[in-house]
């Protein structure tokens, strides 16, 4: 039913995780590339895809067979890709056994095409989600985002690159090729237990904290280099982890990209702060016959966070994450344009705020998700600018749905360049205050809320969200009610912010 068409072409396809593969004496393995889905377009214009979240088993280590959730496959899901401009439709089939949903992280898209709490996909059942596509080229990802649960869905295997293109971007002399010198890659965190099964237990309070890094679902993977220069499009796909990444040699990289699309101009780096959910593309120089390693050093952008917490939630901590092989004639690379793409200011800085956010514990101002509170209402065709701060001794970050925003200030300073493009989640340190601008440019519905979240996945199962509807002139807030017994995997007390735990180990203390 699904015909292969014409995007970029899959040149270097590897399944997902669980092939061996050719194995060198070291025990590394090949970095598995996810596919590209395959959809169709039919006379209607509409480019058609397919998931079926399942389960399955994968060899995340090797030698270990983990029971794993994945999109079409054991383990995360195929690369969507798609034009601005381009209707789609995904339809989700769920073969796991318990609800789940599909959110499409970064995307303009209708509340009810969110994939979010709202949008359940019961077992044996499917849901389509059809939106056109009117924003930037960047790597957007999905994963599930069920209310409560989403920590659990994400750490065992439900994650996958959703990448738009645009002519603009198509045009520039950036590496391109799927697979070969574009390469998406996601690093996850993960702890097993001596059978082999991932460890669910014990959770810090920022979540779970693996040992073991997983790169496009394995551990200890190396990527053979063919090319003067290679983009990697990094998704920071843990659940509470951050990653202050860098080379084992020094080299330094271009930082191209962040969340929502290209920066202004490449910005030459040496280290790039990553927090969960969050996304940034880099461009790598590689000459000559030599072997480097991504590696994750000690966390340097604390705030105010106190040096016993920082080591309690991993900041002190460094990984190995990917090795990078040069063992031959690269191919030449064009270099990078001096300029990229051009980022209109969405507010002046200095701009009233509409509003503020105060993150701590698992609240937001206070306050835990509540199914039945809309927390405000926003009206479409406007901009919004907030301020976010973490007043707590935990990290946060702060993920707001349907809009990539800018950074206007950080406390009364600009922000640095790379945080000046466009974003939808902030790594919040304590301290320090983050003032976001936004346009809510259309979507108005009275009926269904998009959600604000920090993205510490644990919290926002423990209630770390909140949700605003957008509404046109003359609309009246009217949100739907979701059956907590029959459309959630949880009780109501939990769903309404109370404090029974999730399945991923109760609830933490402070
Ligand atoms: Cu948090």
């Amino acid at each position: 039913m699904l015909a292969a068409l014409g995007l970029a072409p899959v040149v270097a396809a590897v399944g997902c995780a669980g092939g061996s593969g050719s194995v060198p004496g070291d025990g590394s393995r090949a970095l598995p590339i996810p596919p590209l889905a395959e959809s169709s377009v039919g006379a209607d214009g509409v480019r058609r895809f397919a998931l079926r979240a399942g389960v399955g088993e994968s060899e995340m280590v090797l030698g270990k067979k983990t029971p794993t959730w994945g999109y079409n496959g054991a383990v995360l899901g195929p690369t969507l890709r798609a034009a601005r401009g381009e209707t789609v439709a995904v339809t989700v089939r769920n073969a796991l056994p318990e609800m789940t949903t599909v959110h499409w992280h970064g995307m303009h898209v209708p509340a009810r095409m969110d994939g979010g709490p709202y949008q359940p996909i019961q077992p044996d059942g499917d849901w389509t989600a059809t939106w056109t596509i009117s924003q930037q080229a960047a790597s957007l990802w999905y994963h599930p985002h069920p209310h409560g649960s989403t920590e659990k869905h994400v750490y065992r295997g439900l994650s996958g690159f959703f990448l738009l293109d645009d002519a603009d971007t198509n045009a520039l002399e950036l590496p391109k090729t799927y697979g070969v010198d574009d390469i998406p890659l996601v690093i996850q965190d993960r702890r097993f237990s001596p059978d082999g099964a991932l460890d669910e237990s014990d959770p810090s309070d920022v979540g779970l904290l693996g040992d073991t890094i997983l790169t496009n679902g394995i551990n200890r993977a190396h990527l053979d280099v063919r090319t003067s220069r290679v983009r990697l499009r990094i998704l920071n796909g843990s659940s509470g982890r951050l990653y202050n990444l860098g080379f084992a040699d020094g080299r330094d990289f271009a930082l191209i990209a962040t969340d929502g699309g290209l920066l202004p101009a490449p910005l030459r780096r040496d280290r790039v702060l990553i927090s969960p959910g969050e996304r940034v593309e880099i461009v790598v120089a590689f000459d000559g016959d030599a072997r480097t390693m991504l590696r994750s050093f000690p966390i340097e952008n604390r705030g105010t966070l106190p040096a016993r917490e920082a080591a309690s939630f991993g900041f002190d901590d460094s990984f190995d994450i990917l090795e990078f092989r040069t063992g031959r004639t690269l191919e030449p690379a064009a270099a990078l344009p001096d300029s990229l793409a051009h980022i209109a200011p969405v507010a002046p800085i200095g701009t009233a705020a509409d509003r503020s956010f105060e993150l701590q514990w698992f609240m937001i101002n206070r306050a835990r998700m509540d199914m039945n509170r809309i927390d405000f209402t926003v009206a479409v065709d406007t901009t919004q600018v907030w301020t976010v701060r973490n007043v707590d001794n935990w990290p946060h970050n702060f993920h707001v749905h349907d809009v990539q925003f800018q950074i206007i200030a950080v406390d009364d300073a600009p922000p640095p360049p790379e945080l000046a493009g466009w974003k939808d989640t902030v790594f919040t340190p304590p301290g320090p205050v983050f003032t976001l601008a936004m346009r809510f440019t259309d979507h108005a519905d009275p009926n269904y809320p998009y959600m604000f979240h920090c993205h510490l996945l644990l919290h926002e199962d423990h209630g770390m969200m909140g949700q605003f509807l957008v509404l046109a002139p003359g609309q009246r807030a009217a949100p739907v009610r979701m059956n907590m017994d029959t459309d959630m995997n949880m009780d109501t007390d939990t769903a309404a912010g109370g404090s029974s735990g999730s399945e991923m180990g109760g609830m933490p203390h402070h």
